[in-house]
């Protein structure tokens, strides 16, 4: 069994800082368990562009409010406490943050817990080698 607390992820290696959010991987591939849960807070006014072309990620929002943007269909959904959403088909997208944006994201494949988004806005699929390489 695993139990672990958002505040001792911040202070460990696997808490994500960028420009537009800040992601604590409380659940990593390391863990075995076939999928990876993150903790995210994206920034109020921020957009972050995405496209994980190498994993489904689902979104539950668990506080404030985001706008995301579909780039290929155009259409926008706005995001709120209780309203999952999920990119089953790899859906490049803007997440707009209204708000500041609190939500919980599981991964498959799951994360080593290190990446951070490329110019694409893809993460890479990284094996725990590499995660190790990095350290
Ligand atoms: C909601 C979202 O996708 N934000 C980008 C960060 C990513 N979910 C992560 O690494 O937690």
């Amino acid at each position: 069994m695993i139990v672990r607390t958002l505040d001792e992820v911040k202070a460990g290696e696997n808490s994500v800082r960028t420009d537009t959010f800040e992601s604590n991987r409380m659940l990593i591939a390391r863990d075995g368990v076939g999928f990876s849960l993150n903790h995210t807070v994206l920034y109020a006014g921020t957009v972050t562009h995405i496209w994980y072309q190498n994993h489904i990620e689902a979104v539950y929002c668990l506080s404030g409010e985001a706008r995301i943007e579909c780039l290929a269909s155009g259409k926008t959904y706005t995001i709120k406490p209780g309203t999952l959403y999920t990119l089953d088909g790899h859906e490049e997208h803007n997440l707009h943050a209204v708000t500041d944006f609190e939500c919980l994201c599981v991964f498959d494949p799951p994360l080593t817990g290190r990446e951070v988004h490329d110019e694409n806005g893809v993460y890479p699929l990284m094996q725990e080698d590499d995660a190790a390489a990095t350290a």
